[in-house]
């Protein structure tokens, strides 16, 4: 089908294989400071500490005076760097944008909610020019606020403020990013080995190669939060601009209503900075000399009091009045034909033809003049393409439609990485439950649940240690630390799509669920769906010797198919689950790499991955219930086999097929008898010199016990990762 590239997590570039990460800060500054050697072995870089409570902090915050503030700061100019019109709103708009606009919905990963912006790469990152300059500006409010506010939620909270000090329309705000103090080493930003605008970098949309955008990246270039003003590949071409905003942001489940809002929206504000050529100003942040203090991208300081400044390359603001909400935007749009020019920078950009002196913008220093005003290329595709053109036209005749979806899309643009709203903090938190929040009803335990006899109906309902297990699994591994979205909680595996994802074996699923409905009473079936799970493992325990409870804390709703974004759960379908042992297609990264993807999706340590990953096999968990990895005898009881005949030094392993590296054979020495078989993803455990080494605990005597713990633990992790009413 058209969307399957899109849909592909690793797939969709060039064709050729990659790694996990792609080009990493090292290779981008590979001078820069490791200052992470000092975290290693469970070292921590947070300065604050595991005690800190930033919900707590959150809550003794003074929010009105905090927005007195930031009010203030927006027409507070500074010499350093001069507000354009005497109002820095577009600028922290702007920032607070590019915060939240690096996330993706295929892997939940970008985003605003970790404050990122403050760490390479994206502190360095070409589409953040003097993004940095925002920041510091807003530093004496951090300051001043301190623990109780995060810099994470300053970012979006002075975006709110900003739109709101202009005249805009806000929906809400809600607070709860905690800060972290690294950067996010796990995200692929792409392997390109240039930036944009360099002269070998390439655009990755390219419809003449049948070349679609890169899974799971969101921009169209290394660099970019979304598309390149110029057009693509630094092409004005608005029809080919419209094409890749529409793939880009879709890619963090915006349609094209909202693409069309929050475009002409935010360039209802502000100007874009195109004075001089880009060669004038200096390097990024990153590679700067100590004493710029972690400023990049200045240009002769003497010069920036008089606006000669450059970011994009692009020069001008859009609208007439740049620091005031309303329509000028779609007006000016439709009330003139523009013509190709190009900056002083040297950018390609559009311009009015004889615009009339009422429709000219103010210069940025000096009220008195008039400039002519601008449209980027990828602004011209709003009014181009069809389909965005009608979605203008109708916002151009109805300001109140344009209010209200400008609003909602940027709530969402900034929320969407928060999670589940039992997350959302501050006063400002909007009543309304929207649909992308992935709402689920607040479950409860009826009192008259008998959950003993509950356990003993599963084990006597002829369903399986291993679909049991599977169940529980394919529900709760669902989740991603990433975005907050997932889990067990809301029993969506019930619902489309997540029922017919060929992971979960539909049909078998079926039948498993079909049993729990009937068993469950009043107990929710999130809730049946665990507690199964988790009996399953008991009796595995018990029957290999061990008397464990697992602990089951109860308590999840059920959610409901009309309160379910399919649209935006279908990027979630995963494409390989290595605790499964499943691989739908083979991605352009090792299939290991993708293991190590979703535990670190699942907030897991290596020891945590391993020891589920060997008690899974042995439960039975595998996909369609395949013998690949099951290095037991004794299927469906809680051993520690699975590592030690991995590591028994009488296997040897060959690949079965030399035409693909996914499966093996373990013979015996002389080579007459096969013993096991297995995939890349079981036999990493054992040629991973750093999981070779956690493997050997697993499989040594007298730590038998210690698996199962160990596994029980991991296990009850997973299930409660989305508990966020409970923890
Ligand atoms: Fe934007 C600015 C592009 C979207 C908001 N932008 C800008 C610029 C450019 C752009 C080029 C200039 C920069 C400088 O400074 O130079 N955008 C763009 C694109 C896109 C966008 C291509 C996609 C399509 N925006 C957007 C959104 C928003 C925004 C969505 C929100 C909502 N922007 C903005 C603002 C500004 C800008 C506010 C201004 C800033 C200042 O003024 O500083």
């Amino acid at each position: 089908d058209e969307n399957s590239l899109e849909r592909c997590p690793m797939g969709g570039g060039e064709g050729k294989s990659r790694s996990l990460l792609g080009r990493a800060n090292k290779d981008w500054w590979p001078d820069a400071l490791p200052v992470d050697i000092l975290h290693q072995h469970g070292v921590s870089p947070d300065p604050m500490g595991a005690e800190y409570d930033y919900a707590e902090a959150f809550s003794a915050l003074d929010y009105a005076a905090l927005k007195a503030d930031l009010t203030k700061l927006m027409t507070d100019s500074k010499p350093w760097w001069p507000a354009d019109y005497g109002h820095y709103g577009p600028f922290m708009i702007r920032m607070a944008w590019h915060a939240a606009g690096t996330y993706r919905v295929v892997d939940g990963r970008g985003g605003a909610s970790s404050g990122q912006q403050r760490f390479e790469p994206l502190n360095s990152w070409p589409d953040n020019g003097n993004l940095d300059k925002a920041r510091r500006l807003l530093w004496p409010i951090k300051k001043k606020y301190g623990k109780h506010i995060s810099w994470a939620d300053l970012f979006i909270l002075a975006g709110n403020v900003a739109i709101e000090s202009m005249g805009g329309p806000i929906f809400g705000f809600a607070g709860g990013r905690k800060d972290v103090y690294q950067s996010e080493g796990d995200t692929y930003w792409g392997s390109e080995e240039v930036w944009v605008g360099h002269a070998n970098h390439k655009t990755r949309i390219r419809p003449e190669e049948q070349l679609d955008l890169e899974g799971p990246l969101a921009a169209d270039s290394m660099g970019l939060i979304y598309v390149n003003p110029e057009g693509p590949g630094g092409n004005p071409d608005p029809l080919g601009s419209a094409r890749d905003m529409r793939a880009t942001f879709l890619r963090m489940a915006m349609n094209s209503e909202e693409t069309v809002a929050l475009t002409a929206g935010g360039h209802a504000f502000g100007k874009a900075h195109g004075a001089k050529p880009s060669e004038s100003f200096s390097k990024a942040p990153a590679s700067e000399a100590v004493h710029m203090q972690g400023l990049g991208w200045l240009t002769d300081s003497e010069e920036i009091g008089k606006g000669h400044i450059t970011t994009s390359g692009i020069e001008g603001a859009w609208t007439p009045n740049p620091t005031q909400w309303g329509g000028d935007y779609f007006r000016l749009l439709f009330k003139y034909d523009y013509e190709l020019v190009r900056s002083p920078a040297g950018a390609q950009q559009w311009q009015p033809i004889n615009p009339d002196p009422e429709d000219m913008a103010p210069d940025a220093r000096d009220p008195n003049k008039r400039v002519p005003t601008m449209m980027t290329t990828a602004d011209m595709a709003l009014k181009m393409d069809p389909e965005f053109r009608a979605i203008s036209e109708r916002f151009r005749d109805d300001q109140a439609a344009l209010d209200n979806a400008f609003a909602r899309a940027w709530f969402k643009l900034t929320h969407r990485d928060m999670g589940p709203k039992i997350r959302y903090l501050g006063p400002e938190v909007p009543e309304e439950t929207l649909i992308w929040q992935d709402p689920v009803p607040e479950g409860t335990v009826p009192p008259d649940v008998d959950i003993a006899a509950f356990k003993k109906e599963v084990l006597a309902s002829g369903l399986s240690i291993g679909q049991l297990v599977k169940t529980a699994w394919a529900s709760a591994s669902t989740y991603r630390k990433s975005d907050h979205r997932g889990g067990a909680n809301g029993a969506r595996i019930a619902l489309e799509p997540q029922k017919n994802w060929a992971v979960n074996e539909p049909a078998e699923l079926a039948t498993v669920l079909a049993k729990l409905n009937e068993l469950r009473g009043a107990m929710s079936l999130a809730d049946a769906i665990v507690l199964a799970g988790s009996t399953a493992i008991e009796k595995a325990a018990k029957d290999a010797g061990f008397d464990v409870t697992v602990p089951f804390t109860g308590g999840r709703g059920d959610a409901t198919q009309e309160w379910t974004d399919v649209e935006s759960f279908v990027w979630m379908e995963p494409q390989a689950d290595g605790f499964r042992n499943y691989l739908k297609t083979r991605q352009p990264v090792k299939t290991e790499e993708l293991l190590l993807d979703k535990a670190s999706l699942l907030g897991l340590s290596a020891p945590e991955m391993t020891v589920l990953l060997g008690g899974l096999r042995v439960l039975g968990a595998n996909h369609g219930d395949k013998p690949e990895g099951v290095l037991t005898t004794r299927k469906g009881q809680l051993t520690n086999d699975f590592f030690v005949n991995l590591l028994d030094n009488d296997t040897f392993w060959k690949l079965i097929d030399t035409s693909s590296d996914e499966e093996f054979v373990g013979l015996d020495r002389g080579g007459q008898q096969e013993r096991w078989r297995a995939t890349r993803t079981d036999l990493i455990f054992g040629s991973n010199s750093q999981l070779r080494a956690t493997a050997e605990v697993y499989a040594e005597n007298g730590n038998e016990g210690k698996f199962v713990r160990d596994f029980v633990k991991a296990w009850v992790k997973v299930m409660n990762a989305d508990r966020f009413d409970v923890t």
